[in-house]
């Protein structure tokens, strides 16, 4: 009798995205969830963190085309074969990405729109957006989140050539902050190598170009980043990766919470690309920014899930425009604990305590800082600080509780790394 009830509800055959109908068709994979995200916009919603981010990198890049209103629907062949994307590629499989039908996606990347941006004669550009993935959920992973594409193409005649090395040569002299390290690797190499169509020289100087600009742009990001300091700067990473659209390629990471947080990716725009978009005499660079986790670094926002929360507590910290420091809520109150102790012969990775923490106080810990370190002038031991902050999403912890995790702590660090308490 319920089997028959419930096979008589239909199945719709249409699905509204947006404000329109669609057919639907064995690729249908988008949810109620996802569709609820599509209206939402967070990088035009004034004040929020995202949005304030957007109009920051937009001010560095003041002679840009700015971009930020493009539909989230597109084709596969805009999202994958304009980028010359192969046809297995994984990220096509609906495991992978959220259809609509097996005509219409929601792009996984802003560089869906590479193509139609330089088709429309834009050569310099940003576009903010929107993007969905089929991905897990951490602290740092969402199935929404925010893109800025930016992109620059020229000329290969000997001018344009100059003005872009004049522009390296701008960028490099502005740059260098004490409380940033970036730790570059060559621009080309044999695993990360210029298009065969490219003049060598002409494919060093762009690479070379896209560095200094994303540089000088993680300069001005990160100059006030809390916890910065000359004595313990930021740490970023060039790193060699591979896109199906550029070469060479790379990406950025950041070194927070203890851990590699990738942030960016970029490259040499494939010729294909600009062949397709009808600039075939131009060559440049293109990136994709991933701004919550830019904007987590920046604020310091402990998880990615936050930037969709409703909760006033959230949003009423922040002002439009400016970058300010995240202060977590919850119900309950968080309490403390510090810890100081010598390394063991032969060091310690800071990695190790952090692990060693979520082990044993899981999601307790909420927070996991190295307030000091130093070494003994005499006996040149090292010593750390470690800051646990304890936190409960459903309970009151009383002092008993925090001294009482404080101390599983404390006797696994000595028996499992064999620090010595101070
Ligand atoms: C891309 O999406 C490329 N389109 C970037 C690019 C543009 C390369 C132009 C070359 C030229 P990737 O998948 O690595 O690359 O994503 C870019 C950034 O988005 C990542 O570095 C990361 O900061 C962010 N990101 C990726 N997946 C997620 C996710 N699930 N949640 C939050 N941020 C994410
Ligand atoms: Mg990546």
């Amino acid at each position: 009798f319920r089997r028959h009830q419930s096979t008589a509800t239909p199945t719709p055959s249409d699905i509204p995205v947006l404000g329109k109908s669609y057919p639907t068709d064995s690729h249908t994979n988008i949810t109620p969830t996802i569709i609820s995200k599509l209206s939402q916009r967070l990088h035009a919603k004034e004040g929020h963190p995202i949005s304030t981010l957007r109009g920051l990198i937009e001010s560095h890049f003041p002679d840009y085309a700015h971009l930020s209103s493009v539909s989230p629907l597109v084709t596969p062949y805009e999202n994958f074969d304009s980028l010359s994307f192969p046809a297995d590629h994984p990220g096509r499989s609906k495991t992978d990405s959220y259809y609509v039908n097996k005509d219409l996606m929601l792009r996984t990347h802003t560089s869906a729109h590479e193509v139609g941006t330089f088709r429309g004669g834009k050569s310099r550009w940003l576009l903010t957006a929107d993007v969905y993935r089929r991905d897990e959920i951490d602290a740092s992973h969402y199935p929404v989140f925010h893109q800025m594409e930016g992109a620059k193409i020229f000329g290969t005649d000997d001018a344009s050539v100059k003005e872009v090395e004049a522009d390296s040569k701008r960028l490099e002299h502005e740059l260098a902050i004490s409380n940033i390290v970036i730790e570059d690797v060559p621009h080309i190499t044999q695993a990360n190598p210029a298009q065969a169509s490219h003049d060598p020289r002409h494919a060093e100087i762009t690479a070379k170009n896209l560095k200094l600009s994303l540089n000088s742009l993680m300069y001005r990001l990160f100059a006030d980043v809390a916890g910065a300091t000359k004595e313990e700067p930021l740490q970023v990473r060039w790193i060699e990766a591979y896109f199906p659209f550029t070469s060479p390629s790379y990406e950025v990471e950041v070194f927070f919470r203890g851990k590699w947080l990738e942030i960016l990716g970029c490259g040499v725009v494939l010729q294909s690309t600009l062949d397709r978009a009808e600039v075939a005499d131009k060559m440049g660079w293109a990136f994709g920014l991933g701004l919550e986790r830019i904007a987590m670094i920046l604020y310091s926002i402990p998880d990615i899930r936050l930037f969709w929360s409703q909760d006033p507590r959230f949003l009423s910290q922040f002002t439009p425009g400016k970058i300010s420091t995240f202060k977590s809520y919850s119900k309950y109150p968080a309490s403390y604990r510090d810890v100081s102790f010598w390394q063991p012969d032969g060091g310690l990775h800071d990695n190790d305590v952090y692990d060693l923490i979520r082990d044993v106080v899981g999601d307790l810990a909420e927070d996991v800082a190295i307030v000091d370190k130093f070494t003994h002038p005499k006996t040149k031991r090292d010593s750390m600080t470690f800051r646990v902050n304890y936190r409960s999403m459903d309970k009151s912890l009383v002092n008993e509780d925090v001294n009482e995790l404080q101390n599983r702590v404390i006797s696994r660090l000595k028996e499992q790394l064999g620090v010595e308490i101070r």
